[in-house]
């Protein structure tokens, strides 16, 4: 039976559709508006309680038994653990998905979303601070990526994981808080790597609007 997947056309949104793509699985997509509100819908709330996309509901979950699972960290581990793809074997190398999975989710989300947020603000006061202290962070935790980059092949080490995933959701919204990937060269390599496989091809190319 397929996973229903719940989302919108945003970095959160496309880790997911990258995520469902690469590894193969049948999928419904239900487009949840957040621009209409829609967040906020008594029957979408009841899957994803701090009213944001992504969310998904497996009818095949553990013991046969449906299951939600809300945030986007979570669902991009539900769906390696269901699956056993993108998440290396070994305990080491589950160690550095789950730091750079948590580094996604904690850092390089929340501080290019500010970005997003301050770049559209028309009061130039406000806008100033914000983008000074949000592009900066943005561009230090570029540069943490292309220092990991510059040793290891992928984020976890030599093989692609949901960390990649989850990553690539917001690199994709580079041009939007105003980041060359030129000036973070181990980066712009990687991300054009990810970017020319046919499933995250697929995964960007999915209607979520
Ligand atoms: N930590 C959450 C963040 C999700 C999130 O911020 N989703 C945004 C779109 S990218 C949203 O649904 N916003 C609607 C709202 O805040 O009302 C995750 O990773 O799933």
């Amino acid at each position: 039976m397929s996973i229903q997947f719940f989302a919108f056309d945003t970095p959160n949104g496309r880790k997911i559709s990258v995520a469902l793509e690469e590894m193969g699985l049948p999928y419904d997509v239900h487009v949840v508006d957040i621009t209409q509100n829609q967040q906020f819908d008594p029957a979408f709330l009841a899957i994803s309680p701090n009213n944001k996309i992504p969310a998904i509901v497996d009818p095949d979950g553990p013991g046969g038994q449906p299951i939600s699972v809300f945030e986007s960290g979570a669902i991009l581990l539900y769906l390696a653990e269901k699956t056993g793809q993108f998440m290396p074997a070994d305990p080491a190398g589950r160690v550095a998905v789950h730091e750079w999975l948590m580094f996604q989710m904690g850092g390089f989300g929340p501080m290019p979303g500010q970005v997003h947020h301050f770049i559209a603000l028309q009061d130039e006061t406000e806008r100033r601070y914000g983008l000074q202290r949000f592009m900066a962070e943005t561009r230090r935790l570029y540069g943490v990526m292309d220092r990991r980059l510059a040793a290891c092949t992928y984020f976890a080490g030599d093989s692609l994981s949901v960390a990649d995933f989850a990553i690539l959701g917001w690199a994709w919204r580079h041009p939007r808080h105003q980041v060359d990937l030129a000036d973070f060269p181990h980066v712009q390599r990687w991300y054009q790597a990810l970017m020319a496989r046919p499933g995250v091809a697929r995964g960007f190319a999915v209607a979520l609007k």
